[in-house]
């Protein structure tokens, strides 16, 4: 009997699912996509059978074939490169690796976190910040984020960041990317970012990956 492929638990323009999506298309490991439509109804992040799966209510939500369940993108990406054959998503040397991280988790700990659904939600509804405040907020930590990044981006001699091949750090660039320009963002200031990011998404892993690509996705 044929064992039952992964679960990735994911919605269309959840950025820290399409971490995982471009991780899995880098590894060529096939899964079953579920949607947690997040908007719809209040969003399906929060029904009792989703948070039973995961207490949090974010997504992604990945299950491997062995019932192996892990939530947070980042740790599901490093569980990806530790189990999975294909190209490693980080470098083999330690101070390599840390430097990935750490350039990684400017997104996914420093800009992310703050520009969430759930965050965003929170300012309008509970502390009454308008649209437009709203928007200064969202723009003004992805401001930050990209400004660091493009300091380190800017140095490299190398196409990606695992020289030939893209890594942790595309992964989580072109979400953070795709969302920026959902929100206007503006992004002259940051040409090493957009043209990693426009490498990257030329690469079939990626263009896979993008939110429109998916099953789920709502036209615009
Ligand atoms: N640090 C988490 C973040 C997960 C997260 O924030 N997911 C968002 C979509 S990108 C979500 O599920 N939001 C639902 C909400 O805010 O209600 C990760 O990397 O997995």
């Amino acid at each position: 009997m044929s064992e039952s492929p992964p679960i990735l638990y994911g919605y269309w323009r959840s950025s820290a699912a399409y971490r995982v999506r471009i991780a899995l298309n880098l590894k060529q490991v096939e899964v079953e996509h579920r949607s947690v439509h997040l908007v719809r109804a209040g969003g399906e992040q929060h029904t009792p059978e989703y948070r039973r799966r995961n207490p949090e209510g974010l997504v992604p939500l990945f299950i491997d074939s062995d019932g192996t369940c892990l939530t947070q993108s980042m740790a599901i990406v490093e569980y990806l490169d530790e189990t999975r054959p294909g190209p490693r998503l980080l470098p083999p040397e330690p101070a390599a690796r840390a430097r990935s991280r750490a350039l990684a988790q400017v997104i996914a700990c420093e800009v992310h976190p703050l520009d969430n659904l759930r965050v965003l939600r929170y300012l309008t509804h509970e502390l009454g910040i308008d649209e437009p405040d709203k928007l200064r907020w969202y723009r003004h930590w992805v401001a930050e984020g990209l400004a660091a990044l493009e300091a380190r981006v800017t140095e490299w001699s190398t196409p990606f960041s695992l020289g030939e091949r893209p890594g942790l750090v595309e992964l989580c660039l072109v979400p953070q990317l795709y969302n920026a320009r959902r929100f206007d963002c503006p992004l002259d200031d940051y040409p090493a970012l957009v043209a990693l990011d426009a490498r990257s998404r030329e690469l079939e892993a990626f263009r896979r990956a993008a939110p429109e690509a998916q099953p789920d996705a709502i036209p615009a």
